[in-house]
């Protein structure tokens, strides 16, 4: 689909070679983290690896879970009864300038409860994400083994292994279908006499049955940790050759092809306080017994018009050299080595609208941290929804590239948080409103966690209200405003209108606080104010939209006339704290005192020059290095910069291979050869922010403008990107030759007005809604009659 442009300096790769959004290797996977290629329909996961002799699919259910009510009697949310009552005291404390003691009384009183601090990895009563199980399938090899090829087909969602043993030819196809909800995997040979599969299904989970109805395997479960029961179906149909059931087993002989379907459910429901009660049994039967009626080739069609309607909706072209025509590790590898490769940039900007459609879906929960990918039952920090930075960051390309109704799960589910964090806000705070703060599993564990300085966030909520508001301007759907978003938004305002205190000198502050995992208890982080002059905001924008006057929209208004503003510090910085203390030499991966500059708005180059030139100090000294998702989230702060070149220093950075799956955060993040983002460990953010940073080097809207090709970096010297979104319901299509525009197409879907900038030329379009406006490069060719200079 992508055209091809071609690097001028070198010669062409040899077009039928070169496949612009396919990842692919020329053997199979051996390790889930970095190699296998990951698919799913939003409800499940599954990574494939493509063993020749034995194929291993690893699959999850997005709501298994350990943890929560179901493990432990006593559990609420985290919440401490009256916790509160400590909190003048510890205000008290800040106030005189006992830090020490501020911090060891929170850290002791306002800590969110667990059943036990056991290990890093694993919290008993917060629980974490489950692996699912895995489906093996033994195929005896015969002969020599040539052409094998895998690989992920991005543009229709599809995986695909080939590879010819001895003279018989075997294929595979690998697809998660949305709307049927039900995972299909078919294997094929031309052998004369068929080939016999052996396949077994597993799961790490100890109270399992297995039975067998039909052509289906049928595996029961209660998870030993919260008593949550699960299931999954395995359907098998077979060209030619029989099929016979043991135990977990299935045995097809001298068959020329195997159909897998495959569906999962829990009993878990979002549903406060039991979080249980769902017939998934029911679900998965009536599921599959839909499934099974209808052919591979048809379920393959409809996964096609559901996931081609999301994902053509934006295409960018980036040239493509030498280099994109070898298998995507060796092609990692050259790129790292210093090649160019911009259309390997593009392949990871659609990898990332690739993974937001596998892994979050309308009816759907959220992705978490590895999306709806795991492997593991104790996975790296639980595999939850933390709210400091991450989640959020894997929903900023939601809206940016035309990805809408991806964003909804996120949107669901803050609307379900609000009845517990009401409950946390009142338990900690004394205050109205709802909070969530760094972790939350999905049985609603809204408090702070259990340790401090990482635990304490209930700025959470007011960040995710961000994503409830940006919904909104860029759908511009009012009724979605009034029933869902802003009263997500309301809440979360609430809680700040009680928790904000006067310093003494007039101004609001937040107190306690601390800057996301970093640096001690604070009078006032800088990130929280920041977070809530963007929700107050947005609040008294959202009130004005649905024309609501009244007491609320008032107070919101005085307060944020009172917040203690950002400030510049004594070495020209940022401050990330109300005191100037921070540390020039600093590198930590939280960059969180930058939020106004993104993804808030507060801090813009042309509103306010002198707060953007420190927000680049800042960042100038916290480096080029970082853990995956910071890497990302540097790619977007250079972005509102306009400094393409050094947003795309930081792409190249965060695509430099890594084989490294632990926790070594130190040794900063990377990419796996499967091209997810290595934190490492695998974290979804990274892929997520690049993909957004990338939008946002090519169309911004967040200062009341839409910037053409604001941070274009010389290495994309030409090419094309269709379909990005701008607040306001635009569409965006560009199109730049030698690093100039040449055209640009904005498409109007609400019949707003907007202004155009590109460079330092301003336009005003009066737009109808579906008309379509094309500026040219001097920003005055193809003016309508509706177009002004401004
Ligand atoms: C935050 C980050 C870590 C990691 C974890 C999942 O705690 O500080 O780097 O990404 O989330």
């Amino acid at each position: 689909m992508a055209t091809v442009l071609l690097s001028a300096c070198q010669a062409p790769p040899d077009e039928s070679t070169v496949d612009h959004l396919k990842i692919w290797y020329k053997q199979e996977a051996k390790s889930w983290m970095r190699e296998a290629l990951p698919i799913g329909n939003g409800y499940m996961g599954a990574m494939v690896f493509g063993g020749v002799e034995r194929e291993r699919i690893q699959f999850n259910e997005e709501s298994l879970w350990v943890g929560g009510p179901g493990e432990w009697e006593a559990y609420d949310g985290g919440n401490r009864k009256d916790a509160h009552k400590y909190l003048p005291q510890v205000r008290k404390l800040l106030s005189k300038g006992e830090l020490e003691k501020a911090h060891a009384l929170a850290n002791k009183e306002l800590t969110g409860v667990i059943k036990r601090n056991n290990n890093h990895e694993f919290w008993e009563g917060f629980g974490a994400f489950q692996a699912f199980g895995d489906i093996y399938i033994d195929i005896e090899k015969t002969g020599e083994i040539s052409e094998y090829h895998r690989e992920l087909d991005i543009s229709d969602a599809i995986a695909r292994v080939s590879y010819t043993d001895g003279d018989v030819h075997h294929k595979r196809t690998y697809f998660a279908n949305y709307p049927s909800k039900v995972l299909v995997f078919k294997l094929e040979n031309d052998a004369l006499q068929g080939q016999d599969y052996t396949l077994e299904l597993t799961t790490p989970h100890k109270k399992v049955n297995y039975s067998s109805s039909g052509s289906e395997l049928i595996l029961d479960g209660l998870l030993e940790n919260n008593g949550m029961a699960f299931g999954a179906r395995l359907h098998l149909e077979t060209k030619g050759g029989d099929i016979g059931f043991d135990e977990n087993k299935i045995k097809v002989t001298a068959s020329n092809a195997v159909t897998l379907k495959l569906v999962a459910g829990t009993d878990y429901l979002n549903h406060y306080p039991m979080y249980k009660g769902k017939d998934y049994e029911s679900e998965n039967l009536a599921t599959m017994n839909k499934a099974k009626e209808v052919s591979f080739q048809e379920l393959l069609n409809e996964h096609l018009s559901d996931y081609r309607e999301l994902f053509q909706r934006v295409d960018l072209s980036l040239e493509a050299t030498q280099i994109a025509s070898l298998p995507t590790d060796e092609r990692l590898k050259a790129y790292e080595e210093g090649q160019e490769d911009p259309s390997l940039e593009a392949l990871y900007f659609q990898y990332g609208r690739y993974l937001l459609i596998s892994s979050s879906r309308p009816g759907t929960m959220p992705a978490n941290l590895q999306g709806k990918w795991n492997d593991k039952t104790a996975p790296p920090w639980a595999s939850d929804y933390h709210m400091n930075i991450n989640e959020q960051m894997i929903y900023w390309p939601a809206e940016l590239t035309n990805l809408s109704e991806c964003h909804q799960p996120l949107i669901n589910y803050m609307e379900s948080l609000i009845q517990p964090g009401q409950k946390s806000a009142a338990s900690f705070f004394d205050a109205n409103g709802w909070i969530v703060n760094t972790m939350n599993n999905p049985f609603g564990f809204t408090a702070p966690g259990w340790d401090f300085p990482w635990g304490f966030f209930p700025g959470g909520a007011g960040w995710l209200s961000q994503h409830a508001w940006e919904h909104y301007e860029f759908t511009q759907n009012k009724e979605y405003l009034q029933e869902q978003g802003f009263p997500i938004m309301k809440e979360a305002a609430l809680f700040w209108l009680d928790y904000l205190m006067d310093d003494g000198q007039g101004y609001l502050v937040s107190t306690p606080s601390y800057s996301p995992e970093h640096g001690g208890i604070s009078e006032g982080a800088s990130m929280d104010l920041q977070i809530v002059w963007d929700l107050f905001t947005n609040c008294i924008e959202a009130c004005e939209v649905l024309g609501i006057e009244d007491e609320f929209k008032q107070q919101v208004m005085d307060s944020k006339s009172r917040l203690f503003p950002p400030q510049i510090g004594r070495w020209g910085q940022l401050q990330e704290w109300k005191e100037d203390v921070d540390d020039p030499e600093n590198k930590h991966r939280h960059i969180s005192h930058l939020f106004a500059l993104h993804p808030g708005k507060q801090i813009t180059l042309d509103g306010t020059p002198e707060l953007a030139q420190a927000a680049k100090k800042s960042l100038n000294a916290r480096g080029d290095q970082g853990t995956g998702w910071s890497l990302g989230w540097k790619i977007n702060f250079w972005s509102r910069l306009r400094e393409g070149n050094r947003a795309h220093k930081l792409i190249r950075r965060l695509l430099r291979t890594t084989t490294d799956e632990g926790f070594e955060m130190l040794k900063g993040g990377g990419t796996y050869s499967n091209m997810l983002c290595a934190h490492p460990p695998f974290q979804l953010d990274g892929n997520m922010g690049a993909t957004a940073g990338i939008a946002e080097m090519l169309v911004q809207s967040h200062d009341g403008q839409i910037t053409l090709l604001p941070a274009l970096p010389d290495a994309w010297k030409s090419g094309s990107v269709k379909g990005l979104k701008a607040r306001g319901n635009f569409e965006v299509d560009i199109t730049w030759k030698d690093g100039k525009l040449v055209e640009a197409n904005i498409t109007s879907k609400s019949g707003n007005s907007c202004y155009v900038k590109y460079r330092d030329k301003t336009l005003r379009l009066g737009l109808l809604k579906g008309e379509t406006f094309t500026v040219g490069y001097d920003m005055k060719l193809n003016l309508g009659l509706n177009a002004t200079n401004d």
